[in-house]
């Protein structure tokens, strides 16, 4: 009976959240605000403008946020906005994608590519071909291409991660293993160098080498089921993603080691906030999707109409645990399912 009642109030207090997060607006990082302020006005002339936003992947409540941001700035400069996104984070699916945008001329792209090498050809071609280009999320290693980047401070999130399982409990000589999607995507792989770096600072051991899930769940799970079975004394994983740490959480819960292994995923989706309120996961690094792409498509529209762009903007990230997952200026940060 009281177990009934506590799931029943976990899920309310989860829906709650999440119906919280779809109402707000955050307009926040104070590393951004003048950037965010002084491309503003200049979207207001952007009238009937054409923006194509390319997602790393469909369906992601990450870039669902992140559509929600840029639909809120194209609605207040009279713009249009097209999204697109590939159904596996895979560049040989998204550059075909990406060709046809260069066959079709939209004056702004934004685009958060799949591979840092295997997507620079096309995004070229769509530079070359006049349509301005804003790098969302994830970068190219070419810095020639795109006229304005902002994303996470994704370093910085990984080591946050790393402080994460030290408040968790971790020590020095505490074993770790860090699970990623693949390497080449410039996001992920930055949370990894935090992570290490950080870790390495605060004496952890890390069991193997960077694991891969793939982007996929259940790959995730499975990979810390075979390094469960292997280091029986493993005391805590970092997750780099929404489904990594999804499916790493549920691996964990399988092998009845909730709580007895940490778990910091980053990311923080409707579903990762209840396997956060169930216990599953200890901590989730959140980032800040709504406000890159409401920042991406005020970028894009002031290059078109000659106004000061920002070369580059790092956007905040927060760690959210039990304790904190009710705060409003917490919540607030929760991913969406649709805008
Ligand atoms: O973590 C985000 C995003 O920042 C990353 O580049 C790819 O994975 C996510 O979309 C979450 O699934």
């Amino acid at each position: 009976m009281k177990t009934t009642r506590l799931i029943g109030a976990s899920a309310v207090a989860v829906g709650a959240l999440v119906l919280a997060a779809c109402g707000s607006s955050d307009s926040s990082t104070s590393a951004t605000s003048s950037a965010a302020g002084g491309a503003s006005s200049a979207a207001a002339g952007g009238g009937g403008k054409k923006v194509t936003l390319m997602v790393g992947v469909k369906g992601d409540p990450f870039y669902i946020s992140m559509e929600c941001g840029a639909k809120e700035a194209v609605a207040a400069a009279g713009a249009t906005l097209d999204v697109q996104g590939p159904d596996k984070f895979d560049a040989t699916l998204q550059n075909p994608m990406l060709d046809a945008v260069a066959a079709a001329k939209p004056d702004a792209l934004l685009v958060a590519p799949n591979d840092v090498k295997a997507s620079t050809p096309s995004l070229k071609r769509i530079q070359d071909g006049g349509s301005k280009v804003v790098l969302v999320d994830t970068v190219v290693d070419d810095p020639s291409i795109g006229v304005s980047r902002i994303a996470t401070n994704n370093s910085l999130g990984g080591e946050k991660a790393a402080e994460a399982l030290q408040t968790l409990g971790l020590k020095a000589g505490s074993k770790v293993l860090v699970i990623s999607t693949d390497p080449g995507i410039s996001s992920v792989d930055a949370r990894v160098e935090g992570f290490g770096k950080k870790a390495k600072e605060l004496g952890f051991v890390l069991v193997s080498d960077t694991q891969y899930s793939h982007n996929q769940a259940a790959e995730g799970a499975k990979v810390v089921s075979a390094a469960l079975a292997k280091d029986a004394d493993l005391a805590g994983v970092f997750a780099t993603n929404l489904f990594t740490a999804q499916g790493v959480a549920t691996g964990v819960k399988q092998a009845g080691k909730s709580g007895a292994v940490k778990v910091v995923g980053f990311d923080a989706g409707p579903d990762q906030m209840k396997q956060l309120q169930a216990g599953d996961v200890q901590a989730l690094v959140a980032q800040k999707p709504y406000d890159i792409g409401k920042q991406g498509v005020e970028q894009a529209l002031a290059s078109l109409s000659g106004g000061s762009v920002t070369a580059k903007i790092e956007t905040e990230s927060l760690v959210v645990t039990q304790d904190n997952m009710a705060d409003p200026e917490v919540a607030k940060y929760i991913y969406k399912s649709s805008c």
